[in-house]
């Protein structure tokens, strides 16, 4: 079975550049309910403001919370890495907005020409942040370096809520690992270092994302697709929204005989309490 997760909107990508990126609130919420329809079990929640700009405001990410968990039956996450450009403060202040789950970067890393600082004193006290709100993380690795960073978080703070390890590879990104098959072996291979039963998802970013998701299936991982990470479908051809990779993603899985997790049995496999 396959957890899939949607991640639609991102913080990189403008709405006037992209018209199909999910900014306002009703379409993030019509995306969710498309996406669950389609087979989505997670969505990885970025907010925009009322121009459509990246936005951390405690406000907007409690009202989403909200419209998210009252129209789908989808698992929360909303993103703690934010813009390259957020504060700390702000980041922290994610976990008050009570989703079920909170990405957890786990490094600092070049990120295009940009730098997306995760410094560990950050990591450990999001990390302690997540425990005590019983938000369950999902470490996002975005390099191999990331997840012995990992393995020393966890041997040094404990487990997550729910007490189940979960994480993404996130690769391809340029300042991090590249997105191959090679990546997602050697990264898979390192899980042996973490608690017994940790799962992993994986998405390439970019054209990266067809082997990685086929590489990810293959080798008993879970997905993460959405327009966050991917704006062309096939060569020369634009998404038409994020349905259309979340339908992709679905078939694939089916194919592979791994179909996708409903948002209950992704509950019980993620230790988030439904
Ligand atoms: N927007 C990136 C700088 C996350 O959501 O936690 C960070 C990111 C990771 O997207
Ligand atoms: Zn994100």
């Amino acid at each position: 079975m396959t957890l899939i997760t949607v991640a639609p909107t991102g913080a990189e990508t403008s709405k006037s550049d992209v018209p199909a990126l999910p900014v306002t609130l009703s379409e993030l919420v019509g995306t969710a309910q498309e996406c669950e329809a389609l087979g989505a079990s997670v969505i990885h929640i970025h907010v925009r403001d009322a121009d459509a700009k990246p936005s951390l405001d405690p406000a907007i990410l409690r009202d989403t919370v909200q419209a998210v968990r009252a129209e789908t039956n989808l698992i929360v996450q909303l993103s703690t890495g934010g813009a390259v450009t957020d504060p700390e403060a702000a980041r922290l202040a994610v976990v008050d907005a009570g989703p079920d789950m909170g990405s957890c970067t786990m490094g600092t890393l070049n990120f295009g020409d940009d730098v997306f600082m995760n410094r560990w004193e950050f990591i450990v006290a999001l990390h302690q942040k997540m425990q005590d709100n019983g938000v369950v993380p999902e470490y996002e690795i975005f390099d191999l370096g990331h997840l012995t960073a990992l393995g020393r978080l966890l041997d040094k703070y404990g487990l997550p809520a729910g007490g189940h390890v979960h994480v993404d590879f996130v690769l391809g990104v340029p300042g991090g690992a590249p997105g191959t098959v090679e990546s997602l072996v050697a990264f898979k291979h390192a899980l042996r270092d973490l608690p017994a039963g940790a799962t992993f998802s994986a998405t390439g970013v970019g054209r990266s994302s067809l082997p990685v998701m086929l590489a990810a299936l293959s080798a008993g991982g879970h997905l993460r697709v959405g327009m966050e990470d991917t704006l062309t479908y096939a060569k020369g051809q634009p998404v038409d929204g994020n349905m259309q990779l979340v339908a992709r993603a679905a078939g694939f899985a089916r194919l592979a005989q791994r179909p996708p997790l409903t948002p209950d049995e992704a509950r019980s496999m993620l230790g988030i309490k439904g």
